[in-house]
């Protein structure tokens, strides 16, 4: 029986990722001389900061030009100007349909943690006025391995106590569906067959999650 969900944020709840590739941007062009495009992007998604970083230096081929301290401060900066950039976030910035799929999930009694890789999580669910909906958030500081292991997923359902076969975890991407399933979880993708065909359930973006759906697949 379906008993809880766990969720990605970014690409899920809230456009975060077009932040996260502003900032990249302009510190791999300004202090690493390597000019990314959307498709550098896309394996930037759902990767935590540092994996970020050698995603990006390993498409200029300077994986090994720099040392940790200074990957360490290339990080930090990146981070400073995400933060600015996520500051003026507002409920508006939530994706369509989420507020009310959140709504839907709650009024019957299932509860909520959050599975992101970003240590601005607390903040931008603060933002968007969604606190209430989560009785958890994962501290990705406190992971090992990130996704597509499932471990973020598996601490997200341990932190509000849900067995991993009763627990439906939402994503967007490819690593997240994967981890999803690896949990033994089931995995409804956001997006297109072609990326996420993997996933027990699809729908194409937000505005289309359907809880009634998602527990007629779940129970089927
Ligand atoms: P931070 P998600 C991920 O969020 C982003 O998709 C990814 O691009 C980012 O590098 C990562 O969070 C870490 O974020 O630098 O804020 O700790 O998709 O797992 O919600
Ligand atoms: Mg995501």
């Amino acid at each position: 029986l379906l008993k809880g969900f766990v969720f990605d944020l970014d690409g899920i709840i809230t456009d975060t990722a077009k932040y996260h590739y502003a900032a990249w941007k302009r510190v791999a062009q300004d202090e690493l001389g390597i000019t990314i495009n959307p498709a550098v992007n896309e394996h930037l998604k759902g990767v935590s900061r540092m994996d970020s970083l050698n995603v990006i230096l390993k498409f200029g081929h300077k994986e090994n030009a720099y040392t940790d301290t200074e990957k360490a401060e290339f990080a930090s900066e990146k981070n400073d100007l995400y933060k600015s950039l996520i500051q003026q976030m507002t409920p508006d910035d939530i994706l369509p349909g989420i507020a009310d799929f959140l709504k839907a999930i709650t009024a019957k009694g299932y509860p909520m943690a959050l599975a992101s890789a970003s240590r601005n999580a607390p903040f931008i669910i603060d933002r968007l006025q969604l606190a209430e909906y989560f009785s958890a958030i994962v501290d990705p500081a406190t992971l090992t391995k990130g996704k597509p292991d499932p471990e973020i997923f598996e601490r997200a359902a341990d932190l509000i106590h849900l067995p991993y076969a009763e627990t439906v975890g939402i994503e967007d991407a490819v690593a997240g569906i994967e981890g999803i399933q690896a949990a033994g979880m089931f995995a409804v993708g956001v997006g297109s067959p072609d990326v996420l065909g993997k996933a027990d359930l699809l729908f194409p973006d937000t505005a289309h999650l359907n809880l009634a759906q998602i527990e007629t697949a779940f129970n089927a």
